[in-house]
């Protein structure tokens, strides 16, 4: 492929999904997701790429292609790499360890190798893809090696990384073996954007620590360079839920839903990846005891509990798939009726029309994740709430929680705590429950997934006033650009 593209993505995943077309032939369709949603306009004016592998473990990759105005670039990665760079290294050694390590990290080092051999690939095809003086944003945890990478090969670059995930604090990542590589990776980047500030200042810290840099408030020097940390929280697509959840078919099946359910006063909703950084299972402790101290009955109660299939060939996912079942099988065996189940449990991946009927018909949604970067299920709930009614209860350990302080904040470990709140939430005032509701859609409306976009792109120095990429702006141009000026989240706080 031609290196002339001035905008570059470069995340784990393409964003389509392959199918059979009618004649048996391969197809590719856009799936949804903010990431795509927001850069879209981006990738179409800039003629951008994305690169990211396609979803298939194989040794060669299909032809880089056109789908929507977009250029899909697909890296190979084999079955073989997949287990260890994806299921092994991303997902059970830094997965748990930069979510406060709530699960056992597991460190092998042939993971490692083949980590760095697919970082190295997909840096390898971002520097051929970009254009001189390209725009470059890579994405996420799987590839943090990528930065460095590219930077070495194309000094000329503008790049930019962005962590979905919590960083965790010095004296965990310190566990990390390839601690010291990963850092450099990072550093490669001319901006590290975190989902908060405390993240931002673990990794500044954690540069002092490992390296011996001498960090600012929002920056660090190496070799020569400045690279800059911030925060930029990420949304959702708010109008696109709003729209969704206000049409007559989506209120329609709200109330069947409700109807099926048996028509319950309170119907509690929970939908998440079947993930254990989740706390599903704090949540269906905290339901259980409830219902066997009488406070809680069944049918005037019930929950649902969507739990998307995930990362199904790790172990920990399969213990907890197990515990969760069992957990399920429990209250529902204790408190369920015939054909009135007490807990509603859904293996399974649902369309955003049924997501959005379920946040519609719910009366409180509970999202209490131990740690978790942002999460963007109680954003969606919110936007969805175009009635202004419902309620949300919100783990203090989500990065949302901060976004949404009208929540019923938790910390989901303190069981009692968990009952209280969920009962203040179910209990609460009908004018209260307005009062939080369209405060917190308020926030939202303005801060959206294309806000977080554009506040990144433009700390990048990768656009212009008006939002229109500009990578061709002189380094001495960009150097005195502040993080802090595009939004006053971006740059570091000194507490959360
Ligand atoms: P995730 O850990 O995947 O994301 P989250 O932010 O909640 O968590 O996003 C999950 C997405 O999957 C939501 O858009 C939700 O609608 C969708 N989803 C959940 N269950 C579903 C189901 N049964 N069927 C269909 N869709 C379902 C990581 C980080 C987060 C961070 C995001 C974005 O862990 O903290 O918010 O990236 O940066």
């Amino acid at each position: 492929m031609a290196a002339n593209s001035s905008f570059v993505v470069v995340a784990n995943r393409l964003p389509v999904d392959a199918a059979t077309g009618p004649d048996g032939e391969l197809v590719w369709k856009r799936s949804p997701g903010g990431l795509v949603t927001a850069l879209h306009p981006i990738m179409q004016a800039e003629a951008g790429t994305w690169i990211g592998w396609p979803g298939r473990g194989d040794h060669t990759a299909p032809e880089p292609f056109e789908l929507d105005g977009m250029r899909l670039h697909p890296v190979a990665v084999t079955a073989e790499e997949l287990g260890d760079y994806y299921e092994g290294f991303s997902n059970a050694s830094l997965w748990p360890l930069y979510h406060d390590s709530v699960q056992h990290p597991v460190f092998h080092r042939h993971w490692w190798d083949a980590y760095m051999r697919v970082n190295e690939r997909f840096a390898q095809a971002a520097a051929t893809a970009a254009a001189r003086g390209a725009v470059v944003w890579v994405q996420d945890y799987q590839l943090q090696l990528v930065p460095a990478m590219l930077r070495e090969q194309r000094p000329d670059l503008k790049i930019g990384f962005f962590l979905h995930i919590p960083f965790p604090p010095v004296e965990l990542y310190m566990q990390l073996p390839r601690r010291v590589e990963i850092l450099r990776g990072l550093l490669g980047a001319d901006l590290v954007g975190f989902q908060r500030p405390l993240a931002a200042q673990n990794f500044l810290r954690l540069s002092r620590h490992l390296l011996g840099l001498r960090p600012r408030s929002n920056g660090v020097e190496v070799d020569g360079r400045t690279v800059r940390a911030g925060a930029f929280p990420i949304s959702i697509n708010v109008v696109e839920m709003e729209s969704l959840a206000a049409s007559t078919a989506i209120q329609t099946r709200a109330k069947e839903i409700r109807a099926e359910l048996g028509d319950p006063q309170c119907l509690i909703l929970g939908v998440d990846r079947l993930d254990y950084t989740k706390g599903i299972e704090h949540r269906l402790m905290a339901f259980q005891e409830l219902l066997a101290e009488g406070t809680l009955s069944v049918p005037d109660t019930v929950m649902v509990q969507v739990a998307t299939p995930s990362r199904e060939r790790v172990e920990h996912y399969q213990v907890l798939r197990e515990n969760v079942e069992r957990q399920v099988g429990r209250i529902n065996g204790d408190f369920g009726r015939v054909g009135v189940p007490a807990v509603h449990y859904l293996h399974q991946s649902y369309s955003r029309s049924e997501l959005a009927a379920l946040y519609s018909a719910a009366d409180v949604m509970m999202v209490t994740p131990l740690r978790d970067g942002m999460n963007l299920v109680a954003k969606e709930y919110v936007a969805a709430r175009v009635d202004q009614r419902g309620t949300l209860v919100l783990s203090e350990f989500a990065g949302a929680a901060a976004d949404l302080r009208q929540a019923f904040l938790v910390n989901p470990h303190d069981l009692d705590g968990l009952k209280e709140t969920l009962l203040q939430a179910i209990r609460a005032e009908p004018a209260d429950v307005t009062r939080r509701m369209r405060s917190m859609r308020r926030y939202l409306r303005t801060h959206d997934v294309d806000h977080w976009a554009r506040s990144f792109l433009s700390s990048l120095g990768a656009t212009d006033a008006a939002g229109a990429l500009d990578p061709g702006r002189s380094d001495a141009q960009s150097a005195g650009s502040d993080v802090g000026s595009a939004d006053p989240r971006a740059g570091l706080e000194s507490s959360e």
